[in-house]
């Protein structure tokens, strides 16, 4: 692979959650709905980049490995607890790099301090991270550039 020395790419990414209590509608099992997704800092698409995201849920859910393939990077569920995902980007075939694993926890309830505490509000966690691949692979970089 013929990479770009002394370059650098940076995809600034969110992971975020967004969570809606069910009020009246909730059961054991069902308390909220929420939503899982990966996309641009400022909610562009990645697709230039990113060509699947693997979401991994809690080994309480049916089905608990979420494979994704396109825009938008996002899947909905039902639960009643929160935990630990971990969310594996894979990248498209001529960035020339492995599977990237990140962690991102899943908020259902607002923190104590918070002033949307016990309000119906959706309780939302972000992360921003940036990917920074160092020595681009050169032809990708021609991709993204538009040539
Ligand atoms: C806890 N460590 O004990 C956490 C685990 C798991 C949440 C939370 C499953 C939903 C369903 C679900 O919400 N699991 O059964 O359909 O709090």
């Amino acid at each position: 692979v013929v990479r770009e020395k002394g370059a650098e790419f940076v995809l600034p990414i969110v992971i975020g959650t967004c969570a809606f209590y069910l009020g009246k509608k909730a059961t054991d099992t069902q308390t909220h709905r929420w939503n899982l997704y990966v996309r641009g800092a400022n909610g562009e698409e990645i697709t230039h980049v990113v060509k699947k995201v693997v979401f991994f849920l809690h080994p309480t859910f049916h089905n608990p490995v979420r494979e994704v393939l396109q825009h938008p990077f996002e899947i909905e569920e039902h639960g009643w607890g929160e935990f630990e995902l971990s969310v594996v980007l894979h990248f498209n075939d001529d960035v020339q790099e492995a599977p990237l694993e990140l962690f991102h926890k899943l908020k259902l309830y607002a923190d104590a301090d918070s002033a949307n505490q016990g309000s119906k509000k959706p309780v939302v966690n972000e992360q921003y991270e940036e990917l920074v691949f160092s020595e681009p692979a050169t032809a990708f970089l021609d991709r993204v550039n538009g040539f």
